[in-house]
């Protein structure tokens, strides 16, 4: 049964970030409300979402009593060190390093080039037409999967999972690929590991509560 919190998240449907945070309560089993943005609509430049996060960008979490949290990496750790059951980060250092190394990779490198107001910025300042957005965001997925793969595929450590064979962070930050790998039709024989990963946490009940189709605010 779910922990109930006053815990309160504001998402939008589609989010990758906002997936991350979905997947961590769900395997901690943290009950929380939720406020639905929509990011295409511009939201997250209305001035009463604004005070919730300065950036503009989801997900925020908020804690009665306290200044909402913002960055979904901030918001695992917190999770992570409120409700350390199950756990997600390994308890050696070095492995709790390497899971942090290795979500950084999708979380700094990867995701935050495909951005709307990233994607945005270049259709009004750099002339690129949904063509040159999609092939951008492509270029940046595909490099981000290929240094993940030969990670993954070279590391004794890794497991079932990113790090051995419980889910962690990396897991968490990885597995929200599928959807688009799926959505690009991308070929994921380059990527074996990372297919074989995604797949392991596609098949975890927690995973798929977070689909983005089945979120608050997604379309029918
Ligand atoms: N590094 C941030 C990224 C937050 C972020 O950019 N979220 C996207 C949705 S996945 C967003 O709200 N974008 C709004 C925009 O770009 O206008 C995190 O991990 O929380």
């Amino acid at each position: 049964m779910a922990t109930t919190t006053g815990l309160h998240l504001y998402g939008f449907w589609r989010s990758m970030a906002a997936y991350r945070v979905r997947v961590a309560l769900n395997l901690k089993g943290i009950a929380v409300t939720e406020t639905a943005l929509d990011l295409n609509a511009g939201d997250q430049f209305a001035p009463e979402y604004l005070a919730v996060n300065p950036e503009g960008a989801v997900p925020a979490l908020v804690e009665p009593g306290h200044a909402p949290l913002t960055q979904s990496m901030a918001i695992l750790e917190f999770l992570e060190e409120r409700y350390p059951d199950p756990p997600l980060l390994p308890v050696d250092p070095y492995g709790r390093a390497r899971v942090r190394s290795l979500a950084a990779l999708i979380v700094s490198d990867t995701h935050p080039l495909m951005v709307p107001r990233v994607t945005a910025y270049l259709a009004e300042h750099a002339g690129f037409d949904e063509a040159a957005q999609r092939e951008w965001s492509l270029h940046w997925v595909v490099r981000g999967l290929s240094a993940m793969e030969a990670r993954l595929a070279r590391d004794t450590e890794t497991g079932v999972f990113c790090h051995g064979d419980q889910v962690t962070f990396a897991d968490i930050c990885l597995g929200n690929l599928g959807a688009v790998i799926r959505m690009a039709r991308l070929d994921t024989a380059p990527y074996p590991t990372v297919a074989r990963i995604i797949a392991a946490c596609e098949a975890m009940e927690a995973f798929q509560r977070a689909n983005p189709r089945l979120q608050l605010g997604a379309p029918a």
